[in-house]
């Protein structure tokens, strides 16, 4: 593939905690369908974008909250998926709840994989920052019980070489993290898929509602441009079982700027034109990470968890 080509958010709206797998990838489809027409070579998914948001509930019995989970990928309902960005030899991100027998042992992720033009998955990514609560905390409007549903992810931040493009994952409040972005930056990241599914309330600062938007865009602008990278962010949007997402889906330039942005909270494609030898602008100068970083001065950044 060119190193100048079509990338895209793939944003979905809200997914019914009843709705089949099955109808959620034909939404899919439709967008991939979309995407082969508008010229895309990548397209990016949400985070657990073949279910309704989960950790919203707390679910006491582990046999109903695996109904959210995939054992196999592409299972059965999600190999139209494959097939279809297959067809129209699109590459894709997905994410997705991930159940896996490791030695007797089930062990329950919040992943997210690449799959190449040819249908091979080619990079997997589990979520290193899982944000939320353990246990119920019933005076809240949702929960918001990732840290109980999920462990921490235990794959690093890979960067994988795919379709000639060095491409990295985040989810969702990974992205928060100047880290986490650093880390792929560090690998050489030059594109940067993220999905997320973001309440705009957050019960324990509801002032800041209000700048849900403005920090998502936030934080993935700074991400691309502090580490010469492209990033894709993928938003599960919408009003989902009563609980408001946020969408802004978008593609942003390693200089930092918004190249494409969504307009609805549904299902949208958001298209930008990607040229990947633009991220030497900043990763050979301002962020030249060999000339100007000062990593044995940052030795706070690696010891204990920090200050209050
Ligand atoms: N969701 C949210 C995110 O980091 C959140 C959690 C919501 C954090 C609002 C801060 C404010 O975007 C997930 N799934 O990580």
């Amino acid at each position: 593939m060119s190193r100048r080509f079509i990338a895209a958010a793939a944003q979905l709206g809200p997914i019914a905690r009843d709705e089949p797998r099955r109808d959620v990838v034909a939404r899919m489809v439709r967008l991939v369908e979309e995407a082969r027409r508008r010229g895309v070579s990548w397209l990016v998914f949400p985070e657990l974008a073949l279910t309704t948001f989960f950790p919203r509930w707390f679910m006491e019995r582990q046999s109903e909250v695996d109904r959210f989970f995939e054992t196999r990928m592409p299972s059965a309902d999600v190999q139209p998926l494959f097939d279809a960005a297959r067809g129209a030899e699109i590459a894709f991100h997905l994410g997705f709840a991930e159940k896996v027998d490791d030695s007797g042992v089930e062990r329950r992720f919040n992943t997210a994989i690449l799959v190449d033009r040819a249908g091979r998955i080619v990079h997997k990514y589990r979520k290193v920052h899982l944000p939320g609560h353990r246990d119920h905390e019933p005076q809240r409007p949702f929960q918001h019980l990732e840290k109980r549903y999920f462990e921490r992810g235990d794959l690093g931040f890979p960067v994988t070489t795919v379709e000639d493009c060095r491409a990295g994952v985040l989810i969702c409040n990974d992205r928060r993290w100047p880290e986490a972005f650093r880390m792929l930056g560090l690998n050489g990241v030059e594109m940067v898929m993220a999905g997320y599914n973001t309440p705009r309330h957050y019960p324990l600062a509801p002032e800041h509602d209000r700048l849900q938007d403005f920090h998502n865009h936030l934080c993935l602008q700074a991400g691309a441009y502090q580490n010469g990278t492209y990033v894709v962010g993928a938003a599960k949007a919408g009003v989902e079982e009563g609980c408001e997402l946020i969408g802004g889906s978008c593609v942003v330039a390693p200089t930092g700027e918004i190249l494409a942005v969504a307009a609805t909270l549904g299902d949208e494609l958001v298209c930008a034109a990607v040229d990947l030898d633009r991220c030497a602008e900043i990763k050979r100068n301002i962020f030249n990470f060999a000339q100007h970083r000062q990593p044995d001065t940052y030795g706070l950044l690696t010891q204990g968890v920090g200050q209050l």
